[in-house]
């Protein structure tokens, strides 16, 4: 699955299917991503790359259920994502975790309990275990009415204690369809610079 990945910086965009981590890459990158209405459209981690910069943005296959996909392939892919971000690590500036912002807590409780974690908690937990910046972009907000309540309700489920305007370095709302992503540009921006990649600023502005 993750043969021929180029040797390069990376901001990598992982989340379950369906979530809008295609959109949200053409949102970044102004190319033509294959996005879709069904889950799993994407199905091998898809690099846009600047050689020159030393840099890429990579869109990681989603996981979590698919209709008319078995579960052993949907555990697969959680295990290949999981095998990239940890093969890579030392390479990656920012691990942009994708939600889908009307429906994640709602997920994220169904799979809560004594011996399940829910992979979105697993996946931030991760990121932090092998020293990824974790960012969390709630994607589809323009269907969110109780905007900062839900936003609340993440943060929580994810351990930063809300409110949620507390973690405006790595929580962003967005809506990529729309083409509203500005807070996350600007944690980005952050993320560069903290990395000092300032050079890469002209890819978040
Ligand atoms: N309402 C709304 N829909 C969105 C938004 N972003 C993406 N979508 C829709 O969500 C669906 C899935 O988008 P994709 O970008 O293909 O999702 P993905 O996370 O790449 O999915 P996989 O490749 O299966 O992992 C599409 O129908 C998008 O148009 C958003 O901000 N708001
Ligand atoms: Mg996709």
């Amino acid at each position: 699955m993750f043969e021929g990945r180029p040797d390069r910086e990376e901001v990598v965009l992982v989340g379950r299917s369906n979530v809008g981590k295609s959109t949200l890459m053409r949102e970044l990158t102004g190319h033509d991503v294959t996005t879709g209405r069904k889950p799993g459209v994407t199905r091998e981690p898809t690099h846009y790359d600047w050689h020159a910069q030393n840099f890429m943005f990579t869109d990681l296959p989603g996981f979590g259920f698919m209709e008319g996909v078995e579960a052993a392939r949907r555990e697969q892919i959680k295990t290949d994502v999981v095998r990239y971000v940890e093969a890579n690590a030392d390479q990656i500036l920012a691990g942009v975790l994708v939600l889908d912002g009307k429906a994640a807590v709602d997920i994220i409780d169904r799979h809560s309990g004594p011996d399940e974690v829910p992979h979105d908690v697993e996946l931030f937990g991760f990121l932090r275990d092998v020293d990824v910046r974790p960012v969390v972009a709630v994607n589809k907000m323009d269907k969110v009415d109780d905007r900062d309540d839900r936003l609340d309700a993440i943060c929580d489920r994810l351990g930063l204690y809300p409110p949620w305007q507390q973690w405006r370095d790595t929580v962003a709302p967005v809506a990529a369809k729309r083409g509203s992503v500005e807070p996350l540009l600007e944690v980005l921006r952050d993320v560069f610079h903290d990395a000092k990649r300032d050079e890469l600023l002209q890819f978040v502005t």
